[in-house]
């Protein structure tokens, strides 16, 4: 499936954050979107340009109708990917559902518990050693405060070096400054040759 001179941008994030949206927004291709957590099942690179692909995870974290063992074979198939050589993985994207991320934050640390977020940021950043790009998805859905509480959070983890974007794939507020900097990046990287998608 994955041949050996090709390269990655990965995407990833929780259940129902818009991983396969963002996809469909950056490379138009059609990945099915779903209501309900667990749409995307399989790790599936998508062509963008020349032998770049991006590539849609499933959503890591507990999910209703899958079981524990599925569940660690996604999170092991996850990990597996991450880990290629350095350079294979131009830069992860992390997406995170703004609407949600305060409340799960919350619960989890009444626990003692790092969120999962935090943790896959800290573990993205590690493991392909260059600065990933956080998404706050769904900015259609909070309010300016709700925005400035999740980035709060964030500080409070003192992740390391990231580059944060507050989009709306729905309303696609924030979307063209996010491609821009995706391609700028690419380009910086791998060159001139791959600057031929929109
Ligand atoms: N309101 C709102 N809804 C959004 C936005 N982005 C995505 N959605 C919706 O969120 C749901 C999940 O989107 P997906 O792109 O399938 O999310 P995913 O991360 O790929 O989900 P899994 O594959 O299940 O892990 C869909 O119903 C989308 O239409 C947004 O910016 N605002
Ligand atoms: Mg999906």
């Amino acid at each position: 499936m994955i041949m050996k001179n090709n390269y990655f941008i990965t995407i990833t994030g929780r259940p129902n954050s818009g991983k396969s949206s963002l996809i469909n927004y950056l490379s138009h291709s059609k990945q099915s979107i779903g209501k309900y957590a667990g749409t995307t099942v399989r790790i599936s690179p998508i062509p963008l340009v020349r032998n770049l692909h991006l590539v849609d995870f499933p959503g890591f974290g507990r999910i209703m109708k899958r079981s524990k063992k599925e569940e660690n074979q996604i999170k092991d198939d996850i990990i597996l990917f991450l880990e290629k050589p350095p350079g294979k993985i131009l830069f992860p994207v992390h997406i995170i559902d703004s609407s949600t991320f305060y409340k799960m934050v919350e619960s989890l640390e009444k626990k003692g518990i790092i969120p999962i977020d935090i943790e896959m940021i800290t573990f993205l950043a590690e493991v392909t050693r260059t600065s990933p790009f956080i998404v706050f998805n769904k900015a259609d859905k909070v309010s300016e405060q709700q925005q400035n509480e999740n980035l709060i959070i964030m500080e409070k983890y003192h992740l390391p070096e990231t580059r944060l974007y507050e989009i709306s794939l729905k309303t696609k507020q924030g979307c063209s400054l996010l491609k821009k900097d995706i391609k700028k990046s690419v380009i910086d990287i791998l060159g001139k040759k791959y600057q031929q998608w929109d």
